[in-house]
């Protein structure tokens, strides 16, 4: 089931909703369009509460209920949820979809993303909330680290944030592994090593390969009962990939994504996938889209939502 959420509004930059239909059209172009059964998180925008502490909250708390109970539904009903979203704020719905459906669930995360994504309202430089999906989805404020001082309004919203699909700290710091995480700023660096979570760099990816690190990323989240795959568009290394809204030098290249995915994708644990962060507005001749839109068919295939023999001809087709 692609489940999709059109909303950019926790990102800097506006254009990143469009990903997914650049996606699709790409998936539609391709004929593997028939394939797929999709559902959309119908993301309308209010005039809801912002802050600059968190911009668009109000607005962001709602859009993640609505992914919350989507992600629920698609497990529910025996499927695997891949979700694309605009920006990684909604990765707050996607795993409190997850625990709605399994409560009893350790859950793993593997996020592979430049950014560590561990800011809060009290943390923030910018306020903006694709920063902030694995400090809320932790139930962490992380109040020793205190750089801002948001309003009551804001603290609340937060809560609520935090406590979407009904339950706080959702997952564990230790069952959160990154995957080329290398743009970070001090409040988050501090919650990695207090808590002691791993990074696996760009740098052992390319000197160990995709096999061995995937086995490692796996063998460090042996006692997670299921797994969340998270990939961030600017992941990517940013001299070849613009179309993203933070993109970062020293990334993974897409073929080295696209087989560390294949191979973790694999693992009977894996539960959800999602992609995010691509915004074709920022693009440069569409060299993004189409990287990760590799990617996804990849996904696809492994995850055999789309038939092998597919797979195959439209490789062949698009070299
Ligand atoms: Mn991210």
């Amino acid at each position: 089931m692609i489940i999709t959420v059109r909303s950019d509004i926790g990102a800097g930059f506006r254009g990143s909703a469009e990903g997914i239909t650049a996606l699709l059209d790409l998936s539609a172009k391709s004929g593997i369009a028939d394939h797929l059964e999709k559902k959309d998180c119908a993301v309308t925008f209010a005039d809801g509460f912002s802050s600059i502490y968190a911009k668009n909250i109000e607005n962001i708390l709602h859009i993640c209920e609505v992914v919350c109970i989507e992600v629920y539904a698609s497990l529910r009903s025996g499927q695997f949820p891949i979700v694309i979203s605009g920006d990684h704020s909604s990765a707050v719905g996607t795993i409190a979809g997850i625990k709605k459906a399994k409560p009893e669930s350790r859950l793993g995360i593997i996020w592979i993303d430049a950014h560590a994504d561990l800011h809060t309202p009290f943390t923030s430089h910018s306020g903006n909330m694709h920063g902030m999906p694995l400090a809320a989805s932790l139930g962490l404020d992380n109040i020793a680290c205190l750089l801002r001082d948001p309003d009551k309004l804001t603290v609340d919203f937060w809560e609520r944030f935090k406590r979407i699909g009904g339950q706080s700290k959702k997952i564990r710091p230790l069952d959160i592994v990154y995957v080329t995480l290398r743009d970070l700023e001090a409040q988050e660096y501090e919650l990695i090593k207090k808590h002691g979570i791993r990074n696996f760099t760009t740098e052992e990816l390319k000197e160990q390969k995709e096999k061995v690190i995937g086995a490692l990323i796996l063998e460090h989240l042996k006692d997670c009962t299921d797994i969340y795959l998270s990939f961030d568009t600017d992941s990517l290394e940013g001299s070849i990939s613009k179309g993203t809204g933070l993109p970062v030098d020293n990334g993974i290249m897409p073929k080295e994504a696209e087989a560390l995915i294949g191979i973790i994708l694999e693992d009977p644990k894996m539960i959800c996938f999602e992609i995010t962060e691509l915004n074709p507005r920022l693009d440069v001749n569409d060299a993004t889209i189409k990287m990760v839109y590799q990617i996804l068919e990849k996904a696809l295939s492994v995850l055999k939502i789309l038939p092998a023999r597919e797979y195959r001809l439209n490789r062949q087709s698009t070299g």
